[in-house]
């Protein structure tokens, strides 16, 4: 039976396809168990597109020159090498995608740190890096500790800014199953929504507030003294700073700050220290603030005062794209090698040298993806190769990043469609989509499984790892000389040692393999002494407050039907039927007060620029707009960034009003 993985989200389902009919049916087995959600669903139908790249383009002018792959790879690979002639590697950056195979990000990475920079980077860094920090600080590992097939024996899931009834539909049948088990179900989000109607508990908090509720909760576990002492004795560190800092968040402060009610706040403390298990799941409502790395050490907190670990807990940072915690465990990030190991690893950085074929690599942390367009200002950065990125749309205050695109000497777009940001590009690349290429992929329980091919290549697109491979040597670089996707397959084995005895063809025939193993941490911790830390965490402010000027918080979410850039969604006739017209959420209060009704046009302005789109009303709380970020929120989001350099998307300070035409 040939599956492959699905294209859009991290939950990782696997599709059947019928050669013939073009037809997807869901996999029975896991991770999915039979089901699909509709983009998986009508996957097939953005490959068949009639906008798909199909051949090598070069900017001359105004005009896009087709060419040979032969010289485009020759002529991209002749000016990346005279550039880092003139200027040294680190005026060169690669964007990996989370689109791509495993094996394509390892490749791409290698290519990167073989060239002589770690100016390597992917969308994890709009996403969930700043889970990848807390979580490496506080029990040593930077990703989901449980397999999804735990959730449904917890007696309760703590669901935090993350809205899986759309971004992730298919895990909701696992918390459903636990639901109707009678397990508990709190859902913590600054608006109502989906998956808050399946929930027991449901708290709307005012954004960016999220440390103080967390901390009023750990006020309330320790001073109940609800906490598991055995636990927090033998496995953590910190208590005492933690029990310290929570003390003055007290409910009623708590209460003051965030909107909920002081006597909700303690029940549900209650209630989830006394169910005895529990899962704590989150998303972009945590991470996407400049006290993301904070919020989600908050929240990491509860799991380690009650033991919610191993058998009786896990943390559960929901990841997004379908490999993007694949590409970080190939090294596509600028700080770390594969496997999170960090550059400073000397033991490690020089095995993986050795197995490259050279001596050492580049030890100073790269840029970040977020970090790029100033240095392109600045002058340090001369050329950007991307592949499956968009940035012209998915980046904080689009603007900015766009002036950029255009100043850099050679902008390179490896992509499956001339998307906002390859139009700005020198050379255009043309991919093969996921089910015309094979490899491997990792899901967010880190679940590594095998997408077959089931067609041919589209037009003269090839695979990514071809395309890699070709600019590898073009470009000089040893070991590039792979004759097959199993060759990068077996060599990316080689650099986790619980892979070496695993075989290809077991991914290949089962039910993938979880890297380093199903469960973390049921025994110890990978920090230097095994124990957890608790870290204690204080409030912090939004960048931009809202004033008189700009009143009102803009946060942006997504929708079901939608994916990110829409890059893919909108070339698929069935999804475009579902999706309907998006609009800005607005409290009943906010739009009296500014005479908007229902299905206004509005336009929302924050210090960035401004857009339109008809108004909601309703869903909100007091004070907050909520759009959805697909496509054109970031001409107006804030660019602030937290510690581990992911925009605030989640919090701007901004204006609202009513239109009379669109
Ligand atoms: N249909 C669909 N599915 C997707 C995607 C998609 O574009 N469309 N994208 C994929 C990707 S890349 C990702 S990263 C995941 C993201 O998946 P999620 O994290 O679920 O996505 P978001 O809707 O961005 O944000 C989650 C929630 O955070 C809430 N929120 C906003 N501000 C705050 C705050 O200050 N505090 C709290 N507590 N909550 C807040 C929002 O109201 C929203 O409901 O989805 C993946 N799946
Ligand atoms: N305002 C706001 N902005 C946000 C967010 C938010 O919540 N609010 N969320 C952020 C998050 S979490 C993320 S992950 C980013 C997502 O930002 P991006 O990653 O830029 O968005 P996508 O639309 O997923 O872009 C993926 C690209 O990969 C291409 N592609 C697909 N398959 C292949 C393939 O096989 N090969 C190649 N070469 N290309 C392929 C697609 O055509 C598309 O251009 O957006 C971020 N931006
Ligand atoms: S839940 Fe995610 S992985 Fe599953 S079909 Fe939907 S988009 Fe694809
Ligand atoms: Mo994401």
């Amino acid at each position: 039976m040939k599956t492959v993985v699905c294209p859009y989200c991290g939950f990782g389902c696997r599709l059947i396809i019928d050669r013939d009919g073009w037809k997807v049916k869901p996999y029975p087995g896991e991770p999915n168990r039979g089901k699909l959600c509709p983009k998986g669903l009508y996957a097939l139908e953005f490959v068949r597109s009639k906008d798909r790249l199909k051949r090598p383009l070069k900017r001359e002018g105004s005009s896009l020159r087709p060419l040979s792959w032969g010289q485009a790879i020759g002529e991209i690979a002749n000016e990346l090498l005279e550039i880092r002639e003139l200027y040294g590697p680190d005026a060169v950056a690669f964007i990996a995608s989370s689109k791509i195979s495993n094996e394509e990000n390892y490749l791409l990475q290698k290519i990167a740190r073989l060239f002589g920079t770690n100016n390597i980077d992917n969308c994890a860094r709009l996403c969930h890096e700043a889970s990848v920090h807390a979580l490496k600080l506080a029990v040593g590992t930077g990703a989901q500790t449980n397999p999804y097939e735990d959730i449904e024996n917890f007696n309760a899931v703590l669901i935090w800014g993350y809205n899986p009834a759309e971004t992730h539909p298919v895990v909701m049948d696992y918390i459903l199953k636990a639901k109707r088990r009678g397990a508990k179900i709190i859902v913590v989000d600054v608006r109502e929504t989906r998956t808050m109607a399946f929930a027991d508990y449901r708290l709307v908090i005012k954004p960016g507030t999220d440390i103080v509720l967390a901390n009023a909760i750990a006020n309330v576990i320790i001073g109940e003294e609800l906490y598991d002492e055995e636990f927090v004795k033998g496995r953590t560190r910190g208590f005492s700073e933690v029990r310290m800092a929570v003390m003055k968040y007290t409910p009623e402060y708590a209460e003051s700050v965030t909107g909920i009610p002081a006597e909700a706040i303690r029940e549900v403390a209650r209630t989830f220290a006394l169910a005895g298990s529990g899962a704590i799941m989150w998303g972009m409502g945590l991470t996407q603030h400049v006290s993301g790395v904070e919020n989600v050490l908050a929240v990491i907190n509860l799991a380690l005062l009650l033991g919610y670990i191993g058998e009786k807990g896990g943390l559960y940072p929901m990841r997004g794209q379908n490999n993007v915690q694949g590409a970080a465990y190939m090294g596509a990030l600028s700080e770390f090698l594969p496997g999170y190991v960090p550059l400073t690893d000397e033991r490690f950085r020089k095995r993986v040298a050795s197995l490259w074929g050279v001596d050492d690599l580049p030890t100073e942390r790269g840029l970040y993806l977020t970090e790029l367009w100033e240095a392109i200002e600045r002058g340090d950065l001369k050329a950007l190769y991307i592949v499956g990125e968009n940035p012209a749309v998915s980046e904080a205050d689009f603007t900015r990043v766009r002036r950029a695109l255009r100043k850099l000497d050679l902008l390179v777009v490896q992509d499956i469609f001339m998307t906002r940001t390859a139009r700005y590009a020198h050379y255009i690349l043309p991919a093969s989509a996921f089910c015309e290429k094979e490899g491997s992929y990792m899901n967010s329980e880190r679940r590594i499984q095998w997408s077959h091919r089931v067609c041919e290549p589209y037009a003269d697109s090839k695979p990514d790892w071809e395309i890699l491979a070709m600019l590898g040597r073009a470009l000089g670089l040893p070991g590039f000389t792979y004759a097959g996707v199993e060759e990068i397959t077996a060599e990316y084995f080689r650099l986790f040692p619980e892979l070496e005895e695993r075989s290809v063809d077991e991914l290949k025939n089962g039910d993938g393999i979880f890297l380093p193993r199903k469960r973390l941490h049921t025994w110890e911790f990978a920090t230097p002494d095994g124990k957890a830390r608790l870290v204690a965490v204080e409030r912090i402010s939004p960048w931009e407050g809202p004033n008189e000027e700009f009143p009102l918080v803009l946060t942006t979410v997504r929708l079901m039907s939608h994916y990110n850039t829409g890059e893919m969604t909108l070339r698929s006739p069935s999804l475009v039927k579902l999706m309907g017209e998006p609009r800005a959420l607005i409290n009943e209060r906010d739009a009296e007060r500014l005479g908007i009704r229902d299905g206004d046009w509005v336009e929302i302005e924050t210090r960035r620029g401004r857009i339109r789109m008809r108004a909601k009303v309703g869903g909100v709380p007091e004070g907050v707009v909520a759009i959805p970020f697909h496509f054109k929120a970031n001409r107006i989001t804030s660019p602030a960034l937290n510690k581990a350099g992911t925009p605030e998307f989640k919090f701007s300070a901004c204006r609202v009003r009513k239109m009379n035409t669109p």
